[in-house]
């Protein structure tokens, strides 16, 4: 079903997704086998090979492009512009392919730890590629930058992990369509329930899917979406020629995650905007930042471009500098009891961690400590059981630190 005026709620459960054709079967199967029968070489059912064809994933791809608002049919592209990965992270290192050697890439300065070592420890080294690092949030740093550097690509994530600053998309876009540099935006820590970066004529979206997406903490996958034809084409070569993709199962669990998006996104903006007002008026609370509070210094724009069924939602990540240094951040840490203390985000169970020492521990020292994640530095992921037992629960650890 493509209907695109359905609203985002109707379409994580009906969203590119149609009954199997063979049996009706309303969910699709997880087709398991890695080969198809041909009649002929080369005459078959168009299904060749499971790394470049897979029923089910085709089925979360269709479903992710329609959410993302691709606007490629079918007729276009068989999966509308949509591309799951076996990980985050592959579908990054397969949305870099589409740069040449030696390509500029122009990339958001606090971004996932492992984005950044991708670029800097790897694709540096074995594509040439000259990583700029800015902060885009800055629309002034970005306009020169841009003209500077003359990118091939200009990478933003927003709200950005683990500081959560927020990049202006439509302004992105622009500079990106100014200079001819493909613009893509990680639009994980938002969802497609609150950020719809192609409407606004960025290139690509990528997704960890592991996060909001999937929902549940069981699964690990990366999705790329366009709303470019040319891109798509590219696209589908690459994940075929490289390889990456997401397994059957993976994609069934997937698929079955996004049904709830939209109920789970609007409970975690809930939550974590009680959490975020509670923590502030904690003594043992340096400072909160989480984009629905007007301390937040990019609030204003947040409101505007994260937006759930009209009105301003902030998603369901706060960071916080806990008083004190890392003695305190580790007890707080090791206290937490409804909290886990664990890597990851965006699943139903309420996260906390660490980014110096854990998910941010591969950035270089020296940009870790201009970025601000210091010792302090605290990142939660808010889930979605009662709001009150996760405040009981950040009390009690708080008051132990
Ligand atoms: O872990 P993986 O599915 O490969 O996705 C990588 C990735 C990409 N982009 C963003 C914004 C991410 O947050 C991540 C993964 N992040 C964590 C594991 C984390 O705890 O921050």
């Amino acid at each position: 079903m493509h209907d695109p005026m359905l609203h985002l709620e109707s379409r994580c459960i009906h969203g590119g997704q149609a009954p199997d054709p063979t049996t009706g079967a309303v969910r699709p199967p997880i087709y398991t086998s890695s080969t198809f029968v041909q009649e002929s070489p080369g005459v078959h059912k168009g299904f060749e090979y499971s790394r470049s064809h897979n029923v089910t994933r085709f089925a979360l791809e269709r479903c992710l492009a329609n959410l993302e608002s691709s606007g490629l049919a079918e007729s276009d592209d068989r999966t509308s512009g949509g591309f799951a990965f076996a990980s985050g992270l592959a579908a990054i290192g397969t949305c870099l392919e589409l740069l040449d050697a030696g390509a500029t890439i122009l990339c958001m300065d606090d971004v996932y730890g492992g984005t950044n070592r991708l670029l800097q420890r790897v694709r540096r080294r074995s594509q040439g590629l000259k990583v700029v690092l800015t902060d885009l949030s800055d629309v002034d740093a970005l306009e020169r930058a841009a003209k500077e550097h003359r990118p091939a690509m200009i990478w933003a994530e927003t709200p950005t992990n683990p500081t959560l600053k927020i990049v202006d998309i439509g302004a992105v876009a622009r500079v990106g369509a100014a200079c001819g540099a493909i613009t893509v935006v990680d639009n994980t820590f938002a969802s497609p329930i609150l950020q719809r970066p192609l409407e606004s004529g960025i290139d690509i979206v990528m997704h960890s899917v592991t996060k909001y997406i999937g929902g549940h903490s069981d699964v690990v996958g990366g999705a790329l979406v366009t709303r470019r034809l040319d891109l798509a084409e590219r696209l589908r070569f690459m994940q075929n020629a490289i390889g990456s993709v997401m397994g059957p199962f993976d994609a069934y669990l997937t698929l079955r995650g996004v049904k709830t998006l939209a109920l789970r996104m609007a409970r975690h903006c809930e939550s974590a905007m009680s959490i975020a007002k509670w923590l502030e008026r904690q003594n043992a609370v340096d400072r909160v930042v989480y984009p629905g509070l007007a301390s937040h210094p990019h609030h204003a724009l947040a409101a505007a471009q994260m937006r759930l069924n009209g009105a301003s939602a902030f998603g369901g990540m706060i960071t916080i500098f806990v008083k004190g240094g890392l003695p305190e951040s580790r007890r707080f840490l090791e206290q937490v009891r409804m909290f886990s203390l664990a890597e990851s985000l965006g699943g139903v169970e309420s996260l906390i961690e660490h980014p110096a020492i854990m998910t941010h521990a591969s950035v270089p020292d020296a940009e870790r400590h201009a970025l601000g994640i210091s010792d302090s530095l605290v990142r939660l992921s808010v889930g979605i059981e009662r709001v009150d037992d996760l405040i009981n629960d950040l009390d009690q650890a708080l008051k132990a630190c």
